[in-house]
C-alpha cells in the first residue's frame, strides 16, 4: 500500500512538472499559423507579406528578400515591401516608414 502511495505522488510531481513544462513552453499556434513574438497567432500566409499583423513587427523580420520591379514599383527603404510607383508622393504612408513619402516630393508628383 505504501508503495502504491509512493507512485501515485510520483505521477502527481510528474503531472505537475509536465503542466509547468507547457506553461513554461509559451504560445502553441496551429500548424498553418505563425507565431508572434508577442504571444498571439496569425495566419501563416500573413508572414512577410509587408503588413505587420503582429502588432510587434514580428511577422515582418527575418524575410526573405524581395527583389521590386524597377519599372513598375518601388523598394521601400527600411521595410522589405514593395508598392506600386503611383503610390509615391501621394500623401500616404503606405511603407511605413514614410520612405515612400519623402519631403522632397514637391514637383515630382506625378498621377497615373
Ligand atoms: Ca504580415
Ligand atoms: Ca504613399
Amino acid at each position: 500500500m505504501a508503495r502504491f502511495r509512493g507512485s501515485l505522488i510520483e505521477i502527481l510531481l510528474c503531472l505537475l512538472a509536465a503542466l509547468g513544462y507547457f506553461q513554461t513552453k509559451g504560445l502553441q499556434c496551429a500548424l498553418d499559423q505563425f507565431a508572434c513574438g508577442n504571444q498571439t497567432c496569425i495566419p501563416e500566409n500573413w508572414w512577410c507579406d509587408g503588413d505587420n499583423d503582429c502588432d510587434d513587427h514580428s511577422d515582418e523580420l527575418n524575410c526573405p528578400e524581395k527583389t521590386c520591379d524597377p519599372v513598375t514599383k518601388f523598394q521601400c527603404k527600411t521595410v522589405d515591401r514593395c508598392i506600386p510607383r503611383r503610390w509615391v508622393c501621394e500623401y500616404d504612408n503606405d511603407c511605413g516608414d514614410n520612405s515612400d513619402e519623402p519631403p522632397d516630393c514637391g514637383m515630382e508628383v506625378t498621377f497615373n
